[in-house]
């Protein structure tokens, strides 16, 4: 049985309690996670202050962006590892784990040592009476000690996303991955031995959230800063926690995002983008499409032909080549999307496909399996049109107009993504620019430039990360002011 670790100052270890971690495919135990409490926290905590005021606080930023460098060389040579022990964590295929999710990891290390070292500093020359002037630089300095709080979702790729920026900038932090992907956090502690990165510069305390080691973490007074991924309710405390002593946060959250089809769109090219926008990763993507809203000459033949795609998912063991789909994350998660699943009739669905459990061989029969679902018929009021499921699930609607379409889209507390699919470039800006989203796409989904800002608006988060903007929530700029 595997065991998964703490990593702390440079070593891994192991604390009293300890939880199981089940497979997704078929629930059987796969691992022991031990378990961070203050104890814990605390001492990992108190490396990362360290390591500070130690050769990394020192380092030149060359060194630093090569060791960055290195770090994204070291993951594209362990590139199996890291595949293999995230397939184990999520159930996902490895055709998932090998093109849409593993190779980011490397590439976030590489895009954040090209920023950082690229980075121009912003300078302003000064009148004064006296005619000489004066000189402003702003100069950039780590924050400190970053606390990290990662979903189960896409956990390297979401870890990563905020390690490598708070790295490039001469931060330290302490990772608390979720309860239910402890995998590949620790793995990268491995890769961190290896490059040579200093002792408690990376840190990782398994455990859960409340009265854990997430609550632990979030609330220590020597964390200067947390950034923070998963769903808004976590946020919320989260936020609490982090006005005690004032500490920044950088927070990407949940989402209800509205996909949104003119009738003038490329049909096939929109309806192999919804496969994957509502269905990928069994429909646990943040940015995933859980609305759809199709012009209505188009309406009953999208509907028909997600339908269609939907039902040739295959669902099955992440290691055979032909397998489409892979499970929700737990027993847990699967309660909570198949009550959903259960709603939506009461509430007066028309169900087009799924709506329960796919039969699966004996040896997966225990996993959390579920139907991709799609509805129609619902009013824009149901828990089904406003609430994130997270599940590999959509309702489908049809629109009139430009403005209907908008209206639709932005009738969410949400605000995290969108896409767009038509073939007239003046409706695709002029629609763009209505959606109170962070990001909109255009003929495309989660096609990702990584200098790009990426947030939520709304309630789907706090900031942006991404190319210089993640420099902004890692750093503090100072201004030096010089009396010529
Ligand atoms: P979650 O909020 O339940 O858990 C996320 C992390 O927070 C876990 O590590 C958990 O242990 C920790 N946590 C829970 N309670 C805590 C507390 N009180 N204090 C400190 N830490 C605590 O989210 P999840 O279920 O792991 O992930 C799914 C959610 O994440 C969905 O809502 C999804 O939309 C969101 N998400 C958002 C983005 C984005 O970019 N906006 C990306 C991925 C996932
Ligand atoms: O691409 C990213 O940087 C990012 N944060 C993706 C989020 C995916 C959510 O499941």
């Amino acid at each position: 049985m595997k065991e998964f670790k703490h990593f702390i100052n440079g070593e891994f270890c192991i604390s009293e309690n300890y939880f199981d971690k089940l497979c997704p495919t078929d629930s059987n135990v796969i691992g022991r996670v031990y378990e961070g409490l203050e104890q814990e926290v605390d001492h990992a905590v108190n490396a990362a202050e360290a390591a500070l005021a130690g050769p990394w606080g020192k380092m030149s930023l060359d060194s630093r962006v090569a060791l960055l460098n290195s770090i994204a060389d070291e993951i594209t040579r362990r590139f199996d590892d890291f595949v293999t022990a995230e397939m184990a964590d999520t159930g996902q295929p490895r055709s998932t784990m090998e093109h849409a999710f593993i190779p980011r990891a490397a590439a976030n290390f590489r895009i954040f040592a090209d920023v950082v070292k690229n980075v121009p500093s912003e300078s302003f020359m000064t009148d004064t009476p006296d005619g000489a002037g004066a000189l402003n630089y702003a100069i950039r300095k780590p924050k400190g000690v970053i606390g990290v709080v990662c979903p189960w979702n896409a956990p390297l790729l979401l870890m990563t996303w905020k390690v490598a920026p708070a790295l490039a900038c001469g931060n330290t932090v302490v990772v608390k991955p979720s309860e239910e992907t402890p995998a590949t956090a620790a793995l990268l502690g491995e890769v961190m031995q290896t490059v040579g990165l200093p002792a408690g510069v990376y840190n990782v305390v398994h455990g859960g959230g409340e009265n854990s080691a997430g609550a632990f973490l979030t609330a220590h007074q020597k964390v200067d800063a947390i950034t923070f991924t998963g769903e808004t309710g976590t946020g919320t405390a989260i936020m609490k926690a982090a006005a005690n002593g004032m500490r920044d946060v950088s927070f990407e959250l949940g989402g209800k995002n509205a996909g949104l089809v003119f009738a003038d769109c490329d049909f096939d090219k929109a309806v192999d983008s919804f496969v994957r926008s509502a269905f990928l990763n069994c429909g646990q993507v943040c940015l995933g499409t859980e609305r759809i809203y199709v012009e209505r000459p188009l309406f009953e033949k999208f509907v028909a032909a997600l339908a269609i795609r939907a039902e040739q998912l295959k669902a099955g063991d992440p290691e055979d080549p032909t397998t489409t789909l892979g499970p929700l994350i737990s027993q847990g998660h699967r309660e909570k999307v198949l009550s959903y699943y259960k709603k939506a009739i009461a509430e007066g669905a028309n169900l087009v496909t799924g709506g329960g459990v796919p039969e699966m061989p004996e040896a997966l029969a225990n996993g959390a399996w579920v139907q991709p679902t799609i509805w129609t018929g619902l009013p824009e009021t149901a828990s089904v049109v406003q609430e994130e499921i997270f599940g590999p699930c959509c309702h489908i609607a049809p629109f009139d107009t430009e403005a209907e379409a908008v209206a639709l889209a932005n009738a969410s507390d949400y605000g995290l993504s969108t896409t767009i699919w038509t073939s007239d470039l003046s409706c695709a800006h002029r629609v763009a620019a209505q959606i109170e989203v962070g990001i909109t796409w255009v003929n495309s989904w989660f096609l990702r430039d990584l200098r790009t800002p990426f947030g939520g608006s709304k309630q789907s988060g706090i900031g942006r990360e991404g190319g210089v903007h993640s420099l902004e929530f890692y750093t503090e700029t100072r201004n030096i002011c010089i009396k010529l």
